[in-house]
């Protein structure tokens, strides 16, 4: 893939870009291939997160999953997307993606700081994700690591917009057609995938389940030390493992839409159409 241009003379700690300058301020983090700073742009002052890919560190796989990642984000502008304004190459061998902040940080830290949240704000949550995942899916597009730590806020509140982000594992898919390829993050992965069967965008459903029983227990439903005991755990479970102090204050619809996404069978699991009209997000809620 193209990028847009290439930075020539760069000064430390400043990146040009055609009109805009950033001035990088700080680390938010960093990964085995990237570092992710908060800067400014300038002459706007607005605040943007900067993704410094080091492409020397990439083997052809992920050069080729980084060009998947900008060309998704270059193409797709939703609300619960994280926003791709520019992406450029410097001549330090990195390709920097120049993002929307997210002040609110990830979904996992969300998680970590609130413990398990209310039925209300995980309907709202959930929606979010199916309005995000409705245009993926429009696109054809399975995102594949669907995880807490890929979901930004938009704050810190429980008013937060989710915006779905890291889509560099993300590829298309035809209607029909499956994939077969393992990734993702075991704890949030499908059996199919865990099983190195072919899967399609029915694998995105379970993620989306695994995260819906997060927000609502606390913590995952599925563990194991490794992907052979991780599996084994799903296979044998018979009944959705919410702490009992919880299952009692949740709505049938609730629940409902949580066992059918957790469902073993791809084939049976909830698609995104009955996802997205299921009563748990469409209807009303009874208690909190
Ligand atoms: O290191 P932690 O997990 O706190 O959430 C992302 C992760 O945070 C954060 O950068 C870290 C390394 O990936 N991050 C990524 N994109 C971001 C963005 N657009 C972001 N934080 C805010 N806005």
């Amino acid at each position: 893939m193209e990028c847009e241009g290439k930075l020539v003379g760069m000064e430390k700690d400043e990146y040009k870009k055609n009109k805009y300058s950033y001035v990088l301020k700080s680390k938010i983090g960093e990964g085995s291939f990237s570092t992710v700073w908060i800067a400014e742009q300038t002459p706007t002052r607005q605040h943007v997160a900067i993704k410094q890919v080091f492409l020397s560190k990439l083997n052809p796989r992920l050069k080729a999953s980084l060009d998947c990642e900008i060309h998704f984000l270059s193409s797709v502008n939703h609300p619960n997307i994280v926003h791709l304004l520019h992406f450029f190459q410097g001549d330090d061998e990195c390709v920097y993606l120049v993002l929307e902040f997210c002040p609110g940080g990830n979904l996992a830290s969300y998680i970590r700081s609130h413990g398990r949240i209310q039925q209300l704000t995980a309907r709202m949550f959930m929606q979010q994700l199916g309005s995000a995942l409705k245009l993926l899916h429009s696109h054809g597009i399975i995102h594949r690591d669907l995880k807490p730590e890929n979901i930004l806020l938009s704050s810190h509140g429980d008013d937060a917009v989710l915006k779905i982000a890291d889509f560099g594992l993300s590829r298309t898919a035809r209607p029909g057609e499956y994939v077969e390829t393992v990734c993702g993050t075991p704890l949030y992965m499908a059996p199919e995938v865990l099983q190195f069967q072919r899967y399609n965008y029915k694998a995105d459903m379970w993620s989306l389940g695994v995260i819906l029983f997060e927000l609502l227990n606390g913590y995952p439903p599925f563990n194991g030390r490794n992907n052979v005991q991780l599996l084994k755990n799903i296979r044998s479970c018979t009944c959705l493992p919410f702490s009992p102090l919880i299952i009692s204050g949740l709505d049938p619809d609730c629940l409902d839409i949580c066992s059918r996404l957790l469902c073993l069978n791809p084939v049976e699991r909830l698609s995104f159409d009955e996802f997205y009209l299921h009563s748990f997000l469409q209807g009303k809620l009874l208690g909190p």
